[in-house]
């Protein structure tokens, strides 16, 4: 070990840190925060970075804990600093990812006394954390007692419940002092936290309400805790009666899911066939759904959802239905369901399947034919697609398009869909590929990449990182859904309509930029871009066109109508 901090409350959060086994620190620069960078460097146990755009470290952390599954540490420095924290750790919130951030803060009897770089940090972020701690400056035993009971106590619970905590730390000049170590005095203590199951009057129940049901609906939505279930799932699918639909960034691949779930009720929405298409009981697994159609829809069609099941750890009623929360892991309780006798007599699942492939031949076919577009881009962007890579979906409209592309085999997908910002989506892409040895393929909308465009400071492990931005001049997305369109002040201020190239940016940042215009020059970039010998990060941008883009889209969701 180098030198530490010789501050107590410093070096204890970072010799806890250690012991818990985080290894990634993203540091951002300052001098309040100082005896942090100096202790993190100097441990020896920490893989350190340092990000100036706070906004973009705290993504790019996010995007590092997100592969990793283990916590990150953020440190800044006191005042606004602080601030610029908050869009990615609302987003763990909702993705349910633990970061842990490590504020540095003036002493507390100078808040509000003009000092620089002071404000009122304490508490500041509690709604978008699970837990938010402020430590005490040391000058008793139980001083250090107490600090180093609360970051015990923080990283616990961030670990453990997966979310994002705040640690705000005082820090009194001298800030630059140092020592070999203080790891005698401090100590930690973990928690156990016993493995929840049903009893059997909890199952009977359920599986009274499953053997009652004639139309069963599993729904997979964005999430870590379901990939145990792809293998109960799988056998569930043979269930005559019960449909399994995912979406794309549950990561379940199976053939024999309804994924591309847009595609595949485009045809019914809003006719009078759409109420064949809803369960009576509904099981949710995962996080946040993007597919808006299909919220509507159950919400249409609420009152005949007998019972909705929610494996979750809060009360989401997102289909004004629901019935039970459910706080177990699903896959031992599908597994007892799915072993219960079957009743060949109900076909709700084998209609969903047979939808889903005829709805994909639809799709085939208007691709077969569709003009030099969004759609068709990606459309290309799918077929270029390597093995094991993971893809990292831009919100706005491009989460939608990958959605309507059959989920490929060995390919994992990722977005910021806990609250669907568009800032920070780049930098989430940096700190993934960073954790991450194969071939990250980030997609993104022209106005979200130019918002986040700091992310490409960033230089250190992102050389599998391929970017590719889909340049049609603003955001689109407001083309394509009813309401701005056509209104006098879109142009300007919703769309906001941006002719630029984006290629400036990204040649300020020394990155390596390809650029198509059409479909020949698009296939050869896109080869270039996933060439396996290309060892750097790269950008593509692709022109689309603006007007015609959400037209062909459009035109894509009439033919799909039209299916009989
Ligand atoms: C931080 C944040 N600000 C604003 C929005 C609202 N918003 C959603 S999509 C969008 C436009 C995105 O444009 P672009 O990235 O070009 O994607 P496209 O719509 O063309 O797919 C905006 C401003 C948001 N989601 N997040």
């Amino acid at each position: 070990m180098g030198e530490i901090s010789n501050i107590s409350s410093v070096s204890t959060l970072v010799e806890i840190a250690a012991r818990k086994g985080v290894r990634d620190v993203v540091l951002s620069p300052g001098s309040r925060n100082a005896p942090f960078i100096i202790s993190f460097n100097g441990h020896g146990a920490f893989n350190c970075q340092s990000i100036l755009d706070e906004r973009s470290a705290a993504f790019v952390a996010l995007g590092i804990a997100q592969q990793q599954k283990k916590p990150v540490i953020l440190n800044c420095t006191s005042g606004s600093a602080v601030l610029n924290y908050s869009p990615a750790l609302v987003e763990a919130f909702y993705q349910n990812i633990p970061l842990i951030a490590v504020t540095a803060d003036r002493p507390s009897e100078w808040i509000d006394q003009g000092e620089g770089q002071s404000m009122r940090q304490v508490g500041l972020m509690e709604n978008i954390l699970i837990g938010s701690f402020n430590l005490v400056e040391e000058h008793t035993e139980d001083d250090h007692w107490h600090n180093n009971r609360l970051i015990n106590e923080a990283f616990e619970m961030a670990m453990s419940l997966s979310r994002p905590v705040q640690i705000n730390v005082p820090l009194k000049e001298p800030l630059y002092g140092t020592v070999e170590s203080n790891e005698d005095s401090i100590k930690t203590f973990d928690v156990m936290i016993p493995k929840a199951s049903l009893s059997e009057i909890d199952l009977d129940s359920l599986a009274s309400e499953f053997n009652a049901a004639e139309r069963i609906l599993v729904l997979v939505a964005q999430g870590n805790d379901s990939l145990n279930c792809l293998d109960v799932l799988r056998e569930m699918n043979a269930d005559s009666k019960v449909a399994i639909l995912t979406e794309t960034h549950a990561n379940l691949y199976h053939l024999g899911f309804v994924s591309s779930i847009d595609r595949t009720i485009e045809s019914f929405l809003k006719s009078q066939l759409e109420s064949d298409y809803v369960p009576d009981l509904l099981i949710t697994i995962g996080g946040n759904v993007i597919s808006k159609k299909l919220k509507a829809l159950f919400r249409r069609h609420k009152a005949s959802i007998t019972n909705h099941w929610n494996f979750g750890d809060e009360v989401m009623d997102t289909y004004q239905s629901l019935t039970r929360l459910i706080k177990v892991d699903p896959a031992p309780v599908l597994s007892f369901l799915k072993d219960l006798p079957q009743n060949t007599q109900y076909q709700f699942g084998n209609k969903w399947r047979a939808q889903f492939f005829q709805m994909e031949q639809r799709h085939l076919s208007f691709l077969a034919k569709c003009p030099y577009s969004d759609l068709k881009v990606f459309e290309l962007i799918n077929d270029f697609i390597p093995e094991g890579a993971n893809v990292q979906m831009g919100n706005s409209s491009v989460v939608r398009y990958f959605q309507l592309f059959n989920q490929l085999r060995n390919v994992s997908y990722f977005g910021n869909r806990g609250v669907s910002g568009i800032e920070g989506c780049t930098s989430t892409a940096v700190g993934a590929a960073q954790a991450s040895d194969d071939v990250t393929l980030f997609v993104s909308g022209d106005q979200a990449f130019r918002y986040d465009s700091n992310a490409l400071a960033v230089k250190s492990g992102t050389e599998n990182l391929r970017i590719i931005v889909i340049n049609n001049s603003g955001g689109n997305i407001f083309r394509i859904i009813d309401g701005p369109k056509d209104h006098p002040v879109s142009e300007g201020f919703i769309e906001k309509v941006d002719e630029h190239s984006i290629r400036k940016l990204v040649e300020y940042h020394d990155v390596d930029y390809l650029e198509a215009h059409d479909l020949n020059s698009l296939e050869q970039s896109i080869q270039s871009l996933m060439d396996p010998k290309r060892m750097m990060c790269t950008v593509l941008e692709v022109f689309t066109p603006r007007i015609e883009s959400p037209e062909i889209f459009k035109e894509y969701l009439e033919f799909l109508k039209e299916a009989k």
